[in-house]
């Protein structure tokens, strides 16, 4: 760990002046197309705490998205990487190989549910895993059709465009999108029309009888499902949604793709989110926490479907790059030494019931739910179950003043959700969630 203080502190105005004058700088220089949640520039990054060039220091309840799970200076990850830097920074794993690439692979084949002969594939994005998984399991089943769900985000690019779900603001203007993509309903417990208890077996049979109806399952190549809905809202498909779903791929012959971009490597206080209710996927994704921030991301799942592909036929210059490799080897690591998996359960347990506490004095807040590090509450509008994007929108605001780094999500804009990394200590967390109950005092 570096030097920098684990505590908030607030000492200018949010934004301050040095932040104020790199966002004029970045507004001249930077496409508008690409946003930013907070407008303050980080200088230092470390634990639980992002420092900006103005020296204030928020409490990170957002690790950059789910990523910094270590931390976002790792002892393990800058070790490793630092090393790796030092030796080559590239030779492109396609030209020669070099071992980190084989070792992060090892590594997911022994992490990844299930204990079936497995491989790997590494890219660096999130959204070009998933492309490759669809590539995989159409030249594994010679067929085209890709299933995906209400709620599901899978990425930016073309076809992962295709798979995102929500409109505004990832696909608005950017179509036509990828043919062969078809979007099936899935448990949103808290929204089911006929009540939480009966959201996994109903949406499963839908889901289940449109596919069979409107596709054909001998069609489909692939069904593609994050275990927690991410960008969606932090949905936990209600119980027994996941296994119906698995069952019936099994049972058409169709691959089994658990897009764990978000969820995995202990965010949800397990490896894998899918090993909640047991499912073991034919495929897995993974990205952002696997390499303490450096970009890396993989494939995942059952040699012979992985070997389906001809040689050849996947890659990429940079995928599997060794520094992000050493990276990811450094994470994994920090996962196992520091069981981070019991950290997240411990952040559950300390944030749980604080936020159930709140959700009794404030009646906008819906809905508490998600698992370990990832967890969410829905705002509605008093009395009823109506999205409250303002509300949400305004609480983040104010924790944001007060040096608390939270972040909203969901198809409706109106989740805050909290992923903190799971080496931040238990006084940031009680500081932060005494901030958020402040915001909605004063709302
Ligand atoms: N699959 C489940 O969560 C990325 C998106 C942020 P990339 N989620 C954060 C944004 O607004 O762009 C994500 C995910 C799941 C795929 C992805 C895509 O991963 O590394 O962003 O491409």
């Amino acid at each position: 760990m570096s030097t920098l203080p684990q505590e908030r502190r607030v000492v200018t105005a949010i934004p301050g002046p040095k932040s104020q004058e790199l966002q004029s700088r970045r507004t001249a220089s930077v496409a508008a197309g690409v946003g930013s949640v907070m407008p303050v520039f980080a200088a230092r990054a470390d634990g639980g705490i992002v420092e900006d060039v103005d020296g204030n220091r928020f409490i990170d309840f957002g690790s950059g998205i789910a990523v910094t799970t270590v931390g976002a200076s790792a002892e393990a990850v800058v070790r490793r990487a630092s090393a790796q830097l030092a030796d080559f920074t590239h030779t492109c794993f396609m030209v020669t190989p070099y071992e980190g690439y084989v070792e992060v692979a090892e590594q997911l084949a022994e992490l990844t549910p299930g204990d079936h002969a497995k491989k790997s594939a590494l890219f660096n994005s999130g959204a070009e895993a998933v492309e490759n998984a669809v590539k995989i399991a159409r030249a594994y089943t010679k067929r085209t059709a890709v299933v995906v769900f209400d709620h599901g985000y899978h990425g930016r690019t073309n076809l992962t465009m295709a798979l995102t779900s929500k409109n505004m603001p990832y696909k608005q203007g950017f179509g036509p999108f990828a043919p062969e993509v078809y979007r099936v309903p899935v448990a949103y417990g808290y929204r089911w029309p006929t009540g939480a208890e009966n959201a996994g077996a109903e949406a499963s049979a839908q889901a289940i009888d449109q596919i069979n109806k409107q596709i054909g399952a001998e069609n489909v190549a692939a069904i593609i499902i994050e275990p927690v809905l991410g960008e969606g809202g932090f949905i936990e498909p209600a119980k027994g949604f996941l296994p119906a779903i698995r069952q019936f791929a099994s049972d058409n012959g169709i691959v089994f793709v658990a897009d764990e971009i978000q969820s995995g490597f202990c965010r949800t206080g397990q490896w894998f989110a899918c090993e909640d209710e047991g499912i073991v996927p034919d495929l897995i994704t993974t990205a952002k926490g696997i390499a303490g921030g450096l970009p890396l991301s993989a494939v995942t799942g059952r040699a012979e479907i992985m070997d389906a592909a001809h040689s050849g036929g996947l890659g990429g210059t940079y995928g599997g790059n060794p520094v992000a490799c050493a990276g990811a080897l450094g994470a994994i690591e920090t996962m196992r030494e520091l069981d981070l998996n019991a950290k997240a359960k411990r952040i559950e347990a300390v944030m749980k019931p604080r936020l159930t506490a709140m959700q009794e004095k404030f009646d906008i807040i819906g809905d508490v739910r998600g698992r370990g590090a990832m967890i969410a509450i829905e705002l509605v509008k008093s009395g009823t179950k109506e999205p409250h994007p303002e509300a949400t929108a305004q609480i983040a605001k104010a924790c944001h003043a007060e040096g608390v780094l939270v972040l909203t999500t969901g198809t409706y804009g109106n989740v805050v959700r909290f992923l903190p990394p799971l080496v931040i200590g238990e006084e940031l967390l009680t500081d932060g969630l005494d901030v958020l109950e402040a915001a909605f005092a004063a709302l």
